[in-house]
Formats: structure tokens, C-alpha cells, sequence
């Protein structure tokens, strides 16, 4: 009888342990939430799109983008030196679990350079991501107001824009 018990408690408390396990583990992996960028004039100067991007996962690197509406794709980042804003190119972006990077004026952002068409208002256009370790991910960018900020429309919680 007692036996039988001990038995009963044994085989209960691994199947917890392992339940406990399997809900701890983070699988959601990178999420770019609220990605947009800036109207172009025509299609002789770049334009830029900016997101901001969280990883639940395991560490890893944005190394490219792409799109269709552009011939070349660069992430820049803008920094003050001297009082003079200046550009410069950088190889990718660090994703540390659980810490969100911010694309946004006057920082980093994603330079849409060549580009095949002219970015209006209004529109959007899909925008691939390719990292490091993660499977690559393509994103619907809203063309918002010149100067603005974030779009109006979409939650910031959700990350709802993704695809
Ligand atoms: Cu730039």
C-alpha cells in the first residue's frame, strides 16, 4: 500500500517538473513590430524605414534587408559629431533576448537606396530581414507622413503588422 503511494507522489511530481519545463521555454522568436518609413521625393533620393525589433529567442544578428522597391538596402546609423549629423554604415544589428532595438530618426534606420519606385503616403511595400540564426522575415512597411511620427493606425503593443 504504501509502496503504491510513494510511487503515485514519484510519478507526479516529474510529470510537473516536465510540465513546468516545456511552458518556460520561450518560443516566439524575433518579432518586428510597427515598421514604416518616409516618403520619398520621387525616386532620385533614398528614403528610410525604421521598426523596432525584439527577440524572445536565443541571441542573434540582423545582418540584411531587402526589398523590391529598392536596388540597395543599407542599415545606417546617424550620430552628432561636431554638431553636424552624420551617417555611416553598420555590418548589423546585435539582438540580445528580451532587449528591443529601436529604429528611429536620428538613430538607426534602414536606408532604401535606388529606388524602383516613389514611396507615397498611404502605401506599403514588404521589407525581408535576414539574420543570423533565425529564419528570415518579411514585414509590411507603412509609408507614413515626411517627418512624422509612428503611423496613427496599428497597436504598439501587438506587433500586429508582422507577417
Ligand atoms: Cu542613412
Amino acid at each position: 500500500m504504501s509502496r503504491f503511494t510513494l510511487a503515485t507522489i514519484l510519478f507526479g511530481s516529474l510529470t510537473i517538473a516536465a510540465h513546468a519545463q516545456t511552458a518556460s521555454t520561450p518560443s516566439q522568436g524575433i518579432v518586428v513590430s510597427n515598421p514604416w518609413a518616409r516618403p520619398s521625393v520621387g525616386t532620385a533620393a533614398p528614403s528610410a524605414a525604421y521598426f523596432v525589433i525584439t527577440d524572445h529567442g536565443a541571441a542573434d544578428r540582423l545582418v540584411s534587408l531587402s526589398t523590391p522597391v529598392a536596388g540597395r538596402t543599407e542599415l545606417h546609423e546617424s550620430l552628432h559629431e561636431n554638431g553636424i549629423m552624420k551617417m555611416r554604415a553598420v555590418p548589423g544589428l546585435a539582438l540580445e533576448p528580451g532587449k528591443p532595438v529601436t529604429l528611429a530618426p536620428g538613430g538607426y534606420h534602414v536606408m532604401l537606396m535606388e529606388l524602383k519606385q516613389p514611396l507615397k503616403a498611404g502605401d506599403s511595400f514588404p521589407l525581408t530581414l535576414t539574420f543570423e540564426k533565425a529564419p528570415p522575415q518579411t514585414v509590411d512597411v507603412k509609408v507614413g507622413t515626411m517627418g512624422g511620427a509612428m503611423p496613427m493606425h496599428g497597436g504598439h503593443m501587438q506587433g500586429g503588422q508582422m507577417r
